[in-house]
């Protein structure tokens, strides 16, 4: 049977595939769509697929799970492995026993995160194998090859993409009977080697170098790591980069190339590498990110005969941040491999699009609660530390409502560092619900055991927005705050005026206090009769220019969209004159 899959839909149909019991995870493009799968699908092939509060106690869920005898699946973005790093590092050296399954998604460019992450680099550092897909199809049978190394060496296994291996589509070829796997019993065989202490740590980190030395050997003769072609010019290569090298070397066809593909990129296939270094006089390394083949090759050169040039991203030859694509490949091998680039050999790329800047959605609660904060603190200068949701976008014009963003949950941390710093300014930590849950807890109890005068905004839509609406855990923040003791009130977020009044008092009162916004993500809700700009409108721009709803245009007059506006109602606060009805 064949099916037309997304990268991510591959690999959960791999895990599918591997008879995995247990999958927990933490959203993040671009890696959302292989747990969203699963949870959709996997109640029908016998699979618990839930959604977790952050990166760390997803992984801790399925390594239990691991322990006691299943096969486990998470994923996350590059971030992600940051959050859930403390667990992992030391699970290499504990091991496994089921099979497990990381799946993290890499950023290049950044597209959708906060910065540029490697992967493989992390794998180094945990000393965790790591397998790199070049395409979708490969996606789905690396997930299924990583589940039998992870229980061959009784390490959990990474699976890693980048974003144009996680979002492109391919028609996948599979058997319907691999759907219907035999389930394990769990069994927690009680041994005192799953506890760490720091001389136990000493003798498993030998046992570590060993399994690494041996899964070393094996990636040599691994077929996702294979020298393609002959020729004096060597191309090392991995992931999507393999695909745009493939198209480059089509139109240069006039030059022959030796190509290593590496899939399975940690630990670095040495002998592999040795081989391909005998056969070529120079080597080209095409990659993104890190230069971690090129660092790899380079350290594998120093121990052979091989005097040739090593060219990539440590000489200047290939860009050291952002995307690759097939026509930049393509220059750059056309450059070193001396060849005019000519407009018959010069392969498409994507073309230019429309620019469309970022903007938080027309009938979004977050706007409503940024323009009433503001109004609020209107000539006092609040700091307002910001944090990462679709609220990020509240740092955009017109609304220029944070001034901070660093990391999940760093806003609440960050004001109390501008308070205690002793700032002249109000302070305020601006932070979302799942954000809060994920990594804003222990935050709240630093504030609340120190008493910093901090005000906490929660934006509470009742889901993760950003990527796409996942269900955040159903506590009440509210019985949350009052349980750790911070005083709170709630607001919903749509009453504009009656906020501003509410928000002035309240944040007189001394001491650290929170104020929940409560409002519907406008994805989720029924759509309300748009709203219409009347004949008194004086034509002040206030509303345009300082409230920003995507759904009111500009004009010569404002007018409001109707297909864009969902009724929400909070522009009628903002307009001076009332004309907004
Ligand atoms: C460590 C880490 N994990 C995941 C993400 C992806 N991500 C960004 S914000 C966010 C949660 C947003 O939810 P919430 O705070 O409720 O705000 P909303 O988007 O609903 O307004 C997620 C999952 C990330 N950027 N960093």
């Amino acid at each position: 049977m064949q099916k037309f899959l997304l990268g991510n839909e591959a690999i959960a149909l791999g895990v599918i595939a591997a008879g995995v019991q247990l999958v927990a995870s933490y959203p993040g493009t671009p890696s959302t769509e292989a747990t969203a799968f699963l949870v959709k699908e996997g109640e029908k092939y016998g699979i618990d697929a839930r959604w977790a509060v952050n990166e760390k106690v997803a992984f801790e869920i399925v390594y239990g799970a691991s322990l006691a005898g299943l096969r486990g699946f998470t994923s996350m973005k590059q971030v992600g492995l940051n959050v859930a790093s403390d667990a992992v590092m030391t699970a290499a050296y504990l091991g496994t026993k089921g099979g497990l399954v990381i799946y993290v998604a890499d950023d290049p460019g950044p597209i959708s995160s906060q910065n540029e992450q490697d992967t493989r680099i992390f794998a180094r550092h945990a000393h965790l194998p790591l397998l790199d897909p070049a395409t979708p199809k490969e996606a789905y049978l690396m997930t299924r090859e990583a589940y039998l190394l992870s229980e061959k060496y009784r390490l959990p296994v990474i699976l890693r993409t980048t974003t144009r291996v996680a979002h492109a589509y391919e028609a996948i070829e599979f058997k319907e009977n691999i759907l219907t796997q035999e389930k394990v019993k769990a069994s927690f065989a009680f041994n005192p080697e799953y506890v760490i202490l720091p001389a136990r740590a000493f003798k498993k980190k030998k046992e570590l170098w060993e399994k690494l030395e041996k899964i070393s050997q094996e990636f040599s003769l691994n077929s996702f790591n294979r020298i393609e072609g002959k020729g004096k010019i060597g191309i090392i290569t991995g992931g999507v980069s393999y695909t745009y090298v493939k198209e480059a070397v089509k139109n240069l066809a006039s030059t022959n190339f030796s190509i290593f593909k590496v899939g399975a990129p940690y630990p670095f296939p040495g002998e592999l590498a040795q081989k391909f270094l005998k056969e070529v006089e120079m080597v080209l390394c095409i990659e993104e990110l890190e230069p971690y083949l090129e660092e790899e090759l380079l350290k594998v050169a120093a121990n052979t005969s091989f005097t040739g040039k090593i060219l990539g991203k440590l000489t200047g030859h290939v860009p050291n941040r952002g995307e690759l694509n097939s026509r930049l490949v393509y220059e750059i091998i056309a450059g070193i491999s001396g060849k005019e680039l000519t407009l018959e050999n010069n392969p498409e790329t994507t073309q230019n699009l429309f620019e469309r800047p970022p903007v938080l959605c027309a009938g979004c609660p977050h706007r409503a609660s940024f323009y009433a904060l503001k109004r609020a603190f209107l000539g006092k200068k609040p700091i307002i530390a910001g944090d990462i949701g679709c609220y990020t976008l509240g740092a955009m014009p017109p609304l220029l409502a944070t001034h901070t963003c660093l990391a999940m949950g760093s806003s609440l941390g960050m004001a109390v560092g501008f308070k205690r710093a002793g700032v002249d300014h109000p302070v305020i930590a601006v932070i979302g619900d799942s954000t809060l849950l994920h990594a804003g807890l222990p935050a709240l109890v630093e504030i609340v055991n120190n008493q910093d005068e901090v005000l906490v905004a929660v934006l509470d839509n009742n889901t993760v927005a950003m990527t796409g609406m996942q269900e955040r855990p159903s506590l009440k923040i509210e019985e949350i705050l009052k349980g750790i003791g911070l005083k709170n009130i709630t607001l919903f977020a749509f009453n504009l005026n009656e906020n501003i009044k509410i928000i002035k008092e309240f944040s007189q009162e001394p001491g650290p206090k929170a104020i929940i916004f409560t409002g519907p993500c406008r994805h989720q809700e029924k759509t309300r009769p748009p709203l219409e700009i009347g004949d008194n409108c004086s034509n002040c721009g206030h509303c345009w220019q300082n409230f920003g709803c995507p759904a009111i245009i500009k004009d010569e007059r404002p007018r409001i969209d109707k297909e864009l506006c969902n009724g929400c109602g909070a522009c009628r606060d903002v307009c001076p004159v009332g004309a907004i009805l």
